[in-house]
């Protein structure tokens, strides 16, 4: 079993809801076991005009390979009604493999640790509710330095799930 820790976001169709939902999703996986879900958190998108976000972050114990677990990941996203029709679009439901066990995946589809989870408040505070204190990503950073680098700002963290 390996820990992987999936970051989660919606700002179309109650995304809440679509969370939730996909919650449900990656807890019926096969050779998965949902091992926590963070908080919500509310936040202004990165590019301008489109509706705020929600996103949290998911803790699963996976057996499954990381090219299929991301098709699966995909699957959900498709299920849940998410259309690409342009990168960074406003989207049902995104779930991105943010840290997989002790490894750096290096594809043409899948980079991991993913990029720019340094720089993004919203994918590094749900992360730390769940990972522990001293986390080191598999290229040497501390889960710790990203957060003191990153402020708290423009976040809303939301009562219940
Ligand atoms: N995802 C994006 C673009 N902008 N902004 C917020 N607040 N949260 C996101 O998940 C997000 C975003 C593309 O993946
Ligand atoms: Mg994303
Ligand atoms: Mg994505």
């Amino acid at each position: 079993m390996e820990r992987i820790y999936i970051g989660m976001g919606s700002n179309l169709a109650e995304p809440a809801e679509q969370l939730r939902c996909a919650v449900q999703a990656l807890a019926q996986l096969p050779d998965t076991r949902l091992a926590g879900v963070s908080a919500f958190y509310q936040s202004d998108s990165l590019l301008p005009g489109q509706p705020r976000y929600t996103n949290a972050v998911a803790a699963l114990d996976c057996r499954l390979a990381p090219l299929v677990l991301l098709d699966a990941l995909q699957a959900i996203e498709t299920g849940q009604g998410r259309e690409r029709l342009e990168r960074w679009g406003p989207r049902t439901l995104d779930l991105d493999i943010l840290l997989f066990g002790d490894r750096l995946i290096d594809e043409p589809r899948l980079k991991v640790p993913h990029y720019h989870m340094q720089a993004r408040a919203f994918v590094l505070y749900p992360l730390a509710e769940l990972a522990p204190a001293d986390l080191r990503l598999a290229d040497g950073r501390l889960l710790k330095d990203l957060l003191a680098a990153c402020p708290f700002v423009g976040l809303e963290r939301l009562p219940a799930n």
